[in-house]
């Protein structure tokens, strides 16, 4: 299956949410007061945010009122008017050789995802020919530690780890020097799980950044907060919070596949202005993909990759 058709068969949920209710706002009705009202509180309940639905309604009021106008022509312009939003936060992770090993730090409250996004990363990094290692920086729970070495097994990943309860911050060190002497690319950073709330486990994840610092002003090089989709509003004040304690530098967005809540991608960058790095579209390895604006913003309104439905991903 190609990059596209998993990213728009994954976001189903959103997309036909979102499609049904456009669908019966406009059904043999023209665009008047009224059925821009009804469409801009579906886009705000989409999770899309107030700014991008007024935007889609003023567009639409500008160009097709009192005029006949199919769904797929809405759907185009919502696409339009999405991706324009989208556009600016498309990044790459920019692993320069000079920075070796490339450290990217993973927080997030539990469960978000970050355990599983720091495997499919290295996964994914792993194909493109860098060497990653990953440092089992959740020394909380036992499991955190296993399951990471499962994924390790599975991918052969090398997991630097130490016995639980172990230092998070020491082992981060270790790891650093350990990923430096074995010459590898890259080292992603997963971290235990923390409410935004919890004060001493903040302190704890500021003391990793802290001690990176020792060796580097400039590590950790990427700080992304890895956060759940199926939330929705409530990764606002995630990014707040975290972002007191952690100078975030990305975001990863996962369980899309699990939502009709994707919109809140939408209103997340264009709030918070930061990049979106990856997308998580399912639990397996090759489920997080890179995040591509015009790709994402056509998916989650239901429509092929290009205007003449071909692929172009
Ligand atoms: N459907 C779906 N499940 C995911 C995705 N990412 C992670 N998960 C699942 O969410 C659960 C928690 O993930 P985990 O990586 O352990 O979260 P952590 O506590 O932040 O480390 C696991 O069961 C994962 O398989 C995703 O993109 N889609
Ligand atoms: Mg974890």
């Amino acid at each position: 299956m190609s990059w596209f058709s998993k990213l728009t068969s994954r976001l189903k949920k959103t997309s036909e949410t979102l499609t049904s209710s456009v669908t019966k706002i406009f059904t043999h009705k023209k665009i008047d007061a009224a059925t821009l009202e009804d469409l801009e509180e579906t886009l705000i309940q989409a999770d899309l945010g107030v700014s991008v639905a007024t935007k889609i309604t003023t567009r639409l009021s500008k160009e097709k009122v009192e005029k006949e106008t199919s769904v797929t022509e809405i759907q185009e312009l919502m696409a339009d008017e999405i991706a324009q939003i989208l556009i600016p936060f498309e990044k790459k992770l920019p692993l320069l050789s000079s920075k070796k090993p490339f450290v990217i730090l993973m927080a997030g409250v539990n469960g978000s995802g970050k355990t599983t996004t720091c495997a499919k990363l290295a996964y994914q990094l792993q194909t493109q020919g860098l060497s990653v290692a990953i440092a089992a920086c959740d020394t909380f729970r036992a499991a955190a530690i296993e399951q990471l070495e499962v994924w390790g097994h599975r991918l052969s990943i090398p997991i630097i780890r130490r016995n639980l309860g172990a230092d998070p911050s020491a082992l981060a060190f270790d790891a650093y020097k350990e990923a430096e002497k074995k010459g590898y690319d890259v080292l992603l950073i997963d971290t235990a799980g923390r409410l935004h709330t919890n004060q001493t486990l903040m302190a704890e994840l500021e003391k990793i950044q802290r001690v990176l610092k020792k060796i580097d002003a400039h590590l950790p090089h990427e700080s992304f907060l890895v956060l759940d989709a199926t939330i929705g509003q409530n990764a606002f004040i995630q990014i707040e919070s975290f972002g007191k304690s952690v100078p975030l530098t990305g975001l990863v967005i996962t369980k899309l596949d699990g939502t009709a809540r994707g919109g809140v991608v939408v209103g997340i960058t264009e709030k918070y202005h930061l990049p979106l790095y990856y997308v998580g579209v399912g639990e397996s390895k090759d489920d997080l993909q890179p995040f591509h604006a015009v790709s994402f913003a056509r998916a989650i309104v239901g429509l092929a990759s290009s205007r003449h439905g071909a692929e172009t991903v």
